[in-house]
Order: C-alpha cells, then sequence, then structure tokens
C-alpha cells in the first residue's frame, strides 16, 4: 500500500481496576495508537508500551517521540509499502520494538482489508477459538486472602488458566495458599517479572512441590546464563518473556537451556511477523509457546487472538475478555465462551473502534504526511 497519512492517537482508557505488578500500579492505560491511510483502505495498530520504562527500556512517550521522528517518515517516503517489507524498512533505526510493531500490525491490518483476509489466516492459524488465562496483580496489600479471593474471581468467571504475580517476600506462601485452597488440578504459574537473582534458586526450589506449569522471567532480561544454570536447580519449567527480543534470541536462549517455555508478545519482538518467526523457533526446537499479554485494547487483543491459534501456542495465554480490564473496550468487547475466546472473523483486525468513544478517550491527535 502507499502510506498517504500516519495518525498518532494517545488515549486514556480507565481500567475497571488497578494493576499492580513489581512495576508499580497501573489505573488507567495512556496508550499510543497508529492509524496508517492509504488510497484502498486504513489500519490500526496498537503500541503495547507503558507509561514508564519499568518492563523493558520502551515507554510510552519515547515510543510516540519515535514514531513521530524517525519511524513514520520512513514509511512516508512516497514508496509502496508491504506488510512484510517494513521491519526492513525501519531496521536503520535501533531499538523500539514496541513502537515498530504499531506500525507493522497497522500496515498489516490496511493490506488484509484491502484483500478481504483475516490476520489470523494470513498468520497460519489453526484453530477458530483460543483458551483463555488471566494474569493477577499483586495484592495492594501483600495479603494472602485478597490474592484468594481474585483467583476464586477469576476460576468462576471461567478462566482455564491462572497466573500470580510474585517477588520477593511475596512467592511461595502465596502459591502454597493458592493451591490449598483451589487443589492441585488448577492450571497456575508465576510471573516473576526479573525480581529475583541466581543467589534466590535455593529459595525458589520451594515452589517445586506445588506443580506449577512455569514460572516466568525470574531473574534478569540479560542473564540468559542466570537462566540456564536455575533451571539445572528447580522442578518447576523456566519461561523467558523480558529476554525473548528475536527469533534468534528465542533460538540461543532454547538451545542454551535457559528456557523451555516462551512467552510470545508481538510488540517484544518488533511485530506479528517476528512473533510468528518466533513461534516457529519454539516449534522447531521443542519449547512450549504461549501468548502474553500488555493490556491490550480490543485492537490488541484481536491480533494476540489471531497469533495464539497458531499450531505452536499449546499453552492458555494472557489474553482475557475485554472486561477483565476495561469498563469500557475501544472495540466490541471480548467475552470468554467456555473459557474460550472466539477469533474475530473479518478481514485484517476483524474489529475496529467506536469511532464516538475512541474521540472521547483520545488525549491528542497527529497527523503525518509525506514532507
Ligand atoms: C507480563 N503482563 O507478562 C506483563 C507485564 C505488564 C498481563 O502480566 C501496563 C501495561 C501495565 C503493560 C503491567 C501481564 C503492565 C503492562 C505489567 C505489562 O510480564
Ligand atoms: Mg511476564
Amino acid at each position: 500500500m502507499k502510506v498517504e497519512c500516519v495518525e498518532l492517537r494517545r488515549v486514556s482508557l480507565p481500567l475497571a481496576a488497578p494493576f499492580r505488578t513489581s512495576y508499580g500500579t497501573q489505573h488507567h492505560r495512556d496508550l499510543l495508537l497508529v492509524a496508517v491511510h492509504g488510497p484502498e483502505s486504513q489500519g490500526w495498530g496498537e503500541c503495547v508500551a507503558m507509561n514508564e520504562p519499568l518492563y523493558t527500556a520502551e515507554y510510552v512517550d519515547g515510543a510516540h517521540a519515535v514514531t513521530r521522528s524517525h519511524l513514520a517518515p520512513r514509511l512516508l517516503s512516497g514508496k509502496d509499502v508491504r506488510a512484510d517489507d517494513v521491519a526492513g524498512a525501519l531496521s536503520a533505526v535501533k531499538g523500539h520494538p514496541m513502537a515498530k510493531a504499531a506500525l507493522e500490525m497497522a500496515v498489516l491490518d490496511a493490506e488484509l482489508r484491502a484483500v478481504g483476509q483475516s490476520l489470523a489466516t494470513r498468520l497460519g492459524a489453526v484453530h477458530d477459538r483460543v483458551p483463555s488465562g488471566v494474569s493477577i496483580g499483586l495484592p495492594s496489600t501483600r495479603r494472602v486472602d485478597e490474592l484468594l479471593d481474585a483467583v476464586a474471581g477469576s476460576i468462576e468467571a471461567g478462566y482455564l488458566r491462572v497466573k500470580l504475580k510474585i517477588e520477593p517476600g511475596f512467592d511461595v506462601d502465596a502459591v502454597r495458599a493458592v493451591r490449598e485452597r483451589f487443589g492441585p488440578d488448577l492450571a497456575l504459574q508465576v510471573d516473576a517479572n526479573a525480581a529475583y537473582t541466581l543467589d534466590d534458586a535455593g529459595h525458589l526450589a520451594r515452589l517445586d512441590p506445588f506443580g506449577l506449569l512455569l514460572i516466568e522471567q525470574p531473574l534478569a532480561e540479560d542473564d540468559l546464563a542466570g537462566h540456564a544454570e536455575l533451571a539445572r536447580r528447580i522442578a518447576t519449567p523456566v519461561c523467558l518473556d523480558e529476554s525473548i527480543t528475536s527469533a534468534t534470541t528465542a533460538a540461543d536462549a532454547i538451545r542454551r537451556g535457559a528456557c523451555s517455555v516462551v512467552n510470545i508478545k508481538a510488540g517484544r519482538v518488533g511485530g506479528y511477523l517476528e512473533a510468528r518467526r518466533v513461534h516457529d523457533v519454539c516449534q522447531q526446537l521443542g519449547a512450549a509457546a504461549w501468548c502474553g499479554g500488555m493490556l491490550e485494547t480490543g485492537l490488541g487483543r484481536a491480533a494476540n487472538l489471531a497469533l495464539a491459534a497458531l499450531p505452536g501456542f499449546v499453552l492458555p495465554g494472557d489474553i482475557s475478555a475485554s472486561d477483565r480490564y476495561w469498563r469500557r473496550d475501544l472495540t466490541e468487547p471480548f467475552v470468554l465462551r467456555g473459557g474460550y475466546i472466539d477469533l474475530p472473523r473479518g478481514p485484517g483486525l476483524g474489529v475496529a473502534p467506536d469511532p464516538a468513544f475512541l474521540d472521547e478517550v483520545t488525549t491528542e491527535v497527529e497527523y503525518l504526511q509525506p514532507a
């Protein structure tokens, strides 16, 4: 497509309930959306960067600035752009995978709408629905009874898998309490968001008796050697999130024994096309994959569903129903049906924002055109 205009839109969307991790507490999601406008169609992309550079180095103001000054101009050169070419067109700019992913997502959506194909079909999906899991933030009080209430609510809502955020001081006792209350059959895993060091290996081994599906990102992002050593010392399978920045790093991490499971997030690896290559590497090397989440609106959620319907996604992901996060989603809400979420069927993402509601929650909008 010829990109005639790139629209950058900042949106502040209220969360249904505060979301707390070792990175702090979110009450609103301050988002960057990008739209690409071409002669035949337009497409939407969602940037998953958080407010602050605490998960990885990216943050939403930085993503906005690099998109405005360095990324969007490379797509507005007047030449025809295909989704397959976006990563290459942006590759001279180092880093900023979440900003790049949003632009590629928008071009994919526009291109697929023009030809009437769904993103799921384009990526190679083999399912028409995806099993749904939930990520439960740290309880504000760090009290286990508050956690147990949240887990009970998630099970009642029908989620098929529960992930608990853990940190030093809130880990083994919390997991034990959840197992004692909900039993051994609950599909349960934990996410440490890099809060431990290899010195904690003995402590983390105390999670072994609880039959967790996995422990996600226990150590620092750049510490593959540490994760490989930890994986030898604990029985719980090690899953990497923050460490996996491309199909190449995924292959390296799996081959080195740093993980046997991979959390795939398109934003973290620079786009849905690279995310599919991470999936392919996992399949080839025998690692289990699942689809992570970054508090996406219905736009990112739709794209994640398409990705998670690929055959190598063998564990339920962090793709929850819209009402887990939003009082009102930007799109038609995604709902749970027997623990699963149906893929949208239409072309491209298969969903679009409600224009009036989008304007209501927009805080800033700018339109970039060829120089
Ligand atoms: C993870 N996500 O898997 C992330 C981390 C995370 C669903 O657990 C605002 C935006 C707040 C993105 C908090 C889940 C966030 C965020 C945590 C992502 O590690
Ligand atoms: Mg994680």
